[in-house]
């Protein structure tokens, strides 16, 4: 479904008056705010393939209608969000749930929507159909050759996709582990899984980054071999300058104090991207923002100060992802909330006053550290957002313009109510 420029502005003219009363409101108590309204424009956030369809639990599946068939309408999908929000400009591909049978047409088809590839995942957490060896035991961890070098070729090949589509990352996520105590030696595990990296690594081209993404347990319940941030970190420094921690939000355990795993993984220079979501209790990968958005905030805190520090550009120096799934929600319609929640936390962090801050800090007064970073976080910068929004082209609202224009009624329409989407 294709959204024109029109509508959005049409919609834009009606609530104009508004917006400018509530913008100019938080504009006034704003010092930088034309800086500010740069750095949101110029933020993207990726959206991987596998989020556009509805997700199911192992229990079960609940089946939206409309949903992409192809990664043709894959594409198509997060276009009409970049439309709406001019910031989902980049896709996020699966292999081989996502194989380009044309790279060029693919490329050319992004490219009409103003989207590029992001990160390339690669899969060897499942079996796929004709493949000779099987990953039940793990992939790069294997006690196998056989299988160890299948999962490396697949990787290669991964790399090999990415490059005609002009991608310059390759992320890993391994589901290897054992499940029970005694089932795997943990030495001799990570060093296969070291090794296959390795052999990875070396075919990545110059401009490429591999991002090494842990996960503390599931599908293995009793030891994950990349399981926490210091044993990605211990992969990425042993492989090289081109390899990096990836931090998926749900991937901790309880109560991690991710912000202080952020801050000190930049300091290393280790720090390469992020896959956003929310949880209450592990990888339930929902909505960003929807349990926690205090922590959000935290979060893009230590990323503000900390690339800051070392003079990175927030919008292109690390990997801006979402990783969700929408078990009761439109996907398209959760993608926008979560992508909203981003540009929020972002904002507020953006809003720390870094000087004033490190004074508080340095005497000791931990009430005033605590009222700078909560007079930041309890400020509704939601105008500032619609504000950059609106300079970029996108609606004030993109959630109210989806649904004022039946946007999931017209997919379905087009697709039909009973589509299955590839991948998850
Ligand atoms: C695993 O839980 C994960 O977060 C990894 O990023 C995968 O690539 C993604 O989900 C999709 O399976
Ligand atoms: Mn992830
Ligand atoms: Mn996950």
């Amino acid at each position: 479904m294709l959204v024109e420029k029109y509508k959005i502005d049409q919609f834009n003219h009606e609530i104009l008056n508004d917006h400018k009363r509530k913008f100019e409101f938080v504009a006034s108590s704003v010092k930088n705010v034309e800086e500010i309204l740069q750095k949101l424009v110029d933020f993207q956030i990726a959206i991987p393939s596998w989020a556009l369809g509805t997700g199911g639990t192992r229990f079960g599946r609940f089946a939206g209608g409309g949903e992409p068939r192809s990664l043709e309408e894959k594409i198509e999908d997060i276009g009409l969000l970049h439309k709406l929000n001019n910031c989902s400009g980049a896709i996020s591909l699966h292999i081989p749930w996502d194989i380009p049978t044309n790279s060029n047409n693919i490329k050319a088809l992004a490219a009409q929507h103003g989207i590029r590839f992001d990160a390339m995942n690669s899969n060897t957490f499942q079996d796929q159909a004709g493949q000779e060896w099987s990953y039940k035991y793990g992939s790069m961890q294997h006690i196998d050759k056989g299988v160890r070098r299948q999962a490396i070729e697949h990787n290669i090949e991964v790399i090999k996709y990415g490059i005609e589509l002009g991608s310059e990352s390759l992320t890993v996520w391994l589901a290897d582990g054992s499940n029970f105590p005694g089932q795997l030696n943990m030495r001799k595990a990570f060093q296969n899984t070291l090794e296959s990296l390795q052999e990875v690594y070396a075919e990545l081209p110059d401009n490429w980054k591999m991002f090494v993404e842990y996960k503390a347990f599931e599908p293995n319940f009793y030891s994950t071999t990349v399981g926490d941030w210091g044993q990605s970190f211990l992969y990425a420094s042993k492989l090289g300058p081109k390899a990096y921690t990836l931090v998926d939000l749900g991937h901790h355990l309880p109560n991690a104090n991710i912000e202080q795993i952020v801050a000190l993984l930049l300091m290393e220079e280790k720090l390469g991207g992020f896959h956003f979501n929310d949880s209450k209790y592990s990888d339930d990968d929902l909505t960003v923002g929807s349990i926690n958005p205090y922590q959000l905030f935290l979060i893009f805190k230590e990323l503000v100060e900390g690339m800051d520090a070392r003079g990175m550009n927030h919008a292109s120096d690390l990997g801006w992802m979402i990783d969700a799934s929408h078990n009761v929600k439109d996907p398209l319609e959760d993608l926008l909330q979560s992508v909203e929640a981003i540009m929020i936390a972002y904002a507020q962090a953006l809003l720390v006053d870094a000087k004033e801050l490190e004074a508080a800090q340095l005497a000791n007064d931990v009430v005033r550290a605590q009222e700078i970073l909560q007079g930041a976080y309890r400020t509704d910068v939601r105008p500032l957002i619609a504000e950059a929004r609106l300079r970029g082209g996108a609606a004030l609202e993109p959630l109210n313009l989806y649904r004022q224009l039946k946007v999931r009624e017209n997919l379905i329409k087009e697709r039909g109510l009973k589509t299955v989407a590839t991948g998850l």
